[in-house]
């Protein structure tokens, strides 16, 4: 195993509750270091481009309006493993067949609103983490 990079975003139905503080603990927790982090509003066209590989997907309208409808915590995790192990944290994309002590089974309210998203593979972190942060931001 490496030392790893993934980017995360606490999705806008966790800012509305409050979340963000339960949500870094379960990762900091788990030995994963917030590196860096950013709260912003993403525009429509940020949230577009930001989700482009799923432009064809039948939910990829909603999903858009849902990412923009609220602040977003976008944030760079870094440790052993760290895709893999920051995808075990999240759980599974829908909420009904996540694990017990997962985010998304703790506190997601729905498939679409699943209160966190993560990274699936190295060059998508690369790529997720340089579409909101410098280097020099990044401070692990
Ligand atoms: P992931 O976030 O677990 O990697 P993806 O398949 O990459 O899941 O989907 C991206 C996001 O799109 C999901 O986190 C969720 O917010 C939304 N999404 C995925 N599948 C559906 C669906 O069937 N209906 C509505 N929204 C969905
Ligand atoms: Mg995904």
């Amino acid at each position: 195993m490496a030392t790893e990079r993934t980017l995360s975003i606490i999705k806008p139905d966790a800012t509305r509750r409050n979340l963000t503080g339960k949500i870094n603990a379960k990762f900091e927790e788990k030995g994963l270091t917030i590196a860096a982090t950013k709260r912003l509003h993403l525009t429509k066209a940020q949230a577009e481009a930001f989700y482009a590989v799923h432009s064809a997907r039948p939910f990829f309208n909603d999903l858009v309006s849902f990412m923009i409808s609220g602040p977003v915590v976008a944030q760079v995790l870094v440790g052993e493993n760290a895709i893999a192990q920051n995808r075990e944290i999240m759980g599974a994309t829908n909420p009904a067949n996540a694990e017990p002590g997962t985010i998304r089974k703790e506190f997601a309210e729905s498939i679409e609103a699943n209160s966190v998203h993560g990274s699936d593979s190295p060059e998508a972190a690369a790529n997720e983490i340089s579409f909101f942060f410098a280097e020099i931001e990044i401070v692990a």
